[in-house]
């Protein structure tokens, strides 16, 4: 195996025996197969579309679920992989025998799935290419596409699609097949990846405030209630509404974990009395965590951290998430799920155990923050907010992170951190205080209401009269981990945005040479000490 896709790849070079994240080389290589096959039907679509050929919503849908079950921490289930490449196959076969010109497509498009697939899954894996600008920018693009096939298939969940997106998609996947392509062209098709990252968002953001409203100032409990629950994690909030549903007037209380925290925000989802708060921490906490909840937990997305055997009866998938031993709860776009064995595992549970008292406050997506857009522009003008810090991205188990919360609290106090994704709970729970009433940690959402923020820093530039993004007081200092953090990148790149600080460490996966262009072209830099970036940021130690 050999896979680098994430922060905490092991040596920050790459995992060849066994993932930091728990994937053995088995699962590692099967998903490998699984990217290959998907880029072969996306070269199929690619020259269908070629031809004028429309394309069935369900293909779009099965690429970009393809993508999505190979994202960092989503599905470790050998067989649930092997299903759907054999799916894949099937599903391009007579695809295959409608292109006009077969002979032009790439390999990948004209594999039948004979042969090996250990052996071949041996062969096309990352390091198949060679020269390692090309793999580095192919690689780059496809852990681009993944995050955008996960915001694709959110929208999906809620009815929406954006045919222009899955053409794209499928296109760049394809051209990472394309041995013509040089590394100027891979470079101009990273930007592109960053243009319909921009549009997956806006599309996503388009179906969730669509379907459950624009999400407001929200007072999120963190403290527990007398009822058993159900812990919902990842980030599927159809698959939280469903469930919302089917528990309503049954005694069992529901709470949120890591990146579902946000769901609170949005209207439709107060008027469950059932959904009683936030439970622990960031995704790599779950161990602890998911162990004291004592109820059953539902992933309806990456991230799963292998479970332990005291609490793995408990741990359930659903979506693009999967994990060997632990029951999957099926259902397509457009069904409707049945939670029931939740719910009734629910009832033989004894209510969570308290972690923590309080409150958190969150809600500061685009609608909310231009709503307070005479406040916040007039503590801008009257220099009470000095600076906005971007602070979105992942959260991680790397012991590094502590930068974060030691950067959070060393920030002046007339910033405000503006955040998304489960980077803030590295920083969500210090008293930080506020600037006239605006708190100083601003929590969009998920991280794909990254997207939030991009539009809240355009809305300031126009309200400012400024004719560069680069221009206003607004500071980029992003944790990344998994490969959504990689679309959200590309997509503030494509807006325009510069000197964005990422860490806790660049990724593995950017060559010397193509590193080397990010830093030249977009000012992209690492982090040092939380005293050297105060003194690069603010001009102090
Ligand atoms: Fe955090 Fe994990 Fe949102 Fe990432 S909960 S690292 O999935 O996408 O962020
Ligand atoms: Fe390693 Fe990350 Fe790949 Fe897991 S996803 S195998 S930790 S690089």
């Amino acid at each position: 195996m050999f896979c680098y896709q994430c922060q905490e790849t092991a040596g920050c070079a790459g995992c060849t025996r066994a993932g930091v994240c728990g994937k053995t080389a088995q699962v590692a290589n099967t998903q490998d197969l699984l990217v290959y096959v998907t880029k072969g039907l996306s070269a199929v679509t690619t020259a269908l579309r070629a031809q004028g050929e429309a394309i069935p919503a369900s293909l779009n849908q099965l690429i970009t679920l393809n993508l999505f079950t190979t994202i960092t921490n989503a599905n470790f289930d050998q067989e649930a992989i092997l299903q759907r490449i054999r799916d894949t196959l099937a599903a391009k076969a007579p695809l295959l025998a409608q292109v006009q010109d077969p002979s032009a497509l790439p390999a990948a498009a004209r594999w039948d799935g004979s042969g090996d697939w250990e052996e071949k899954a041996a062969q096309v894996g990352v390091l198949s290419t060679e020269n390692e600008d090309i793999r580095s920018l192919r690689e780059l693009i496809t852990y681009g596409l993944k995050g955008l096939s996960a915001y694709s298939k959110h929208a999906n969940a809620l009815l929406q699609a954006d045919e222009e997106i899955d053409a794209f998609l499928q296109r760049a996947l394809a051209a990472t097949l394309d041995d013509t392509l040089t590394a100027d062209d891979l470079v101009a098709l990273t930007l592109e990846t960053g243009k319909y990252g921009v549009s997956g968002m806006a599309l996503l953001d388009q179906a969730n405030t669509q379907a459950y409203g624009n999400p407001e100032i929200t007072r999120v409990q963190l403290g527990v209630g007398k009822n058993p629950g159900i812990l919902v994690s990842g980030h599927d909030l159809r698959d939280l509404e469903m469930l919302l549903e089917q528990t309503k007037d049954t005694g069992v209380d529901v709470y949120t974990h890591s990146e579902m925290l946000p769901a609170h925000y949005y209207p439709a989802f107060k008027k469950y009395p059932h959904f009683v708060g936030n439970y622990g921490n960031a995704w790599w906490k779950q161990k602890e965590e998911f162990e004291s909840f004592h109820g059953p937990i539902l992933m309806t997305t990456n991230c799963i951290v292998p479970p332990k055997d005291s609490y793995k009866d408990r741990l359930y998938t659903t979506g693009a998430a999967g994990f060997p031993g632990c029951k999957h709860i099926p259902g397509a776009i457009g069904e409707e799920k049945d939670f029931s064995a939740l719910i009734e595992h629910a009832k033989r549970c004894a209510p969570p155990a308290e972690l923590e008292q309080g409150e958190i406050v969150g809600g500061f997506a685009h609608a909310q923050v231009l709503a307070l857009a005479d406040q916040v522009v007039e503590a801008v003008k009257s220099g009470a907010i000095k600076k906005f810090v971007v602070m979105a991205g992942c959260d991680g188990r790397a012991k590094s992170r502590s930068y974060y919360t030691d950067f959070a609290k060393a920030l002046p106090r007339d910033t405000v951190i503006l955040t998304a994704g489960c980077a803030k709970y590295k920083y969500n729970k210090l008293d930080l205080g506020d600037i006239n009433g605006i708190p100083r940690v601003l929590d969009a959402g998920q991280c794909n209401d990254s997207y939030s923020l991009a539009v809240i820093a355009l809305k300031l530039k126009e309200v400012f009269g400024l004719s560069d993004i680069n221009d206003l007081p607004i500071i980029y200092n992003i944790a990344w981990y998994e490969q959504k953090a990689v679309i959200v990148l590309l997509a503030l790149l494509y807006l325009g945005v510069k000197n964005i600080h990422l860490g806790p460490t660049l990724p593995a996966f950017l060559s010397p040479n193509v590193a080397k262009v990010l830093v030249e072209n977009f000012g992209i830099a690492g982090i040092r000490t939380v005293e050297e970036d105060m003194a690069l940021f603010f001009g102090e130690q």
